[in-house]
């Protein structure tokens, strides 16, 4: 099954939407295989958005993406990185729809809340940078009730 990597950034995790976030994945069906509320490393941030180091405002994020803790979790479902992509909304929450989590709950780029992994490759890139250690498949009755 596929899996996304989701990450409540520090403002998120400031304002108290850890709950939220991880019940709007939970009840739309994905299952959660890992979560881990942690102080990320600059080298750990420079790594995770390795593909924006040449941008202006890439140092200006990787100082914000330090300003607090981060809740990084793992959901497995079907096509859930498409799936966890469209909830998360667009990356300028000026343009999310209401009904989307940037659109619901953040106005500014700068302060958007989410992370969400954007392809099934940089999701296991990221799952593996985020949980060196492994993360377990588990089977769950609720699952049968999704799929047919
Ligand atoms: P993310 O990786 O955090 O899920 O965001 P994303 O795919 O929607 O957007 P991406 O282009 O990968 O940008 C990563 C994060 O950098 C910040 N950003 N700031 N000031 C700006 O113009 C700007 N553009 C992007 C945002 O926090 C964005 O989520």
């Amino acid at each position: 099954m596929e899996r996304t990597y989701v990450m409540v950034k520090p403002d998120g995790v400031q304002r108290g939407l850890v709950g939220e976030i991880l019940k709007r994945f939970e009840q739309r069906g994905y299952q959660l295989l890992a979560l881990e509320l942690i102080h990320p490393t600059k080298e750990r941030l420079e790594e995770h958005y390795q593909d924006l180091k040449s941008k202006p405002f890439f140092p200006a994020l990787v100082e914000y993406m330090m300003s607090g803790p981060v809740v990084g979790m793992v959901f497995s479902g079907l096509e859930v990185v498409k799936g966890g992509r469209k909830m998360v909304g667009e990356t300028n929450p000026l343009n999310s729809l209401p009904g989307s989590i940037r659109g619901d709950f953040c106005i500014c780029v700068g302060k958007n809340i989410i992370h969400a992994s954007d392809a099934v490759d940089s999701a296991e890139r990221e799952i593996a940078l985020w949980f060196p250690n492994g993360v377990k498949n588990y089977s769950s009755p609720m699952q049968g009730l999704l799929y047919e």
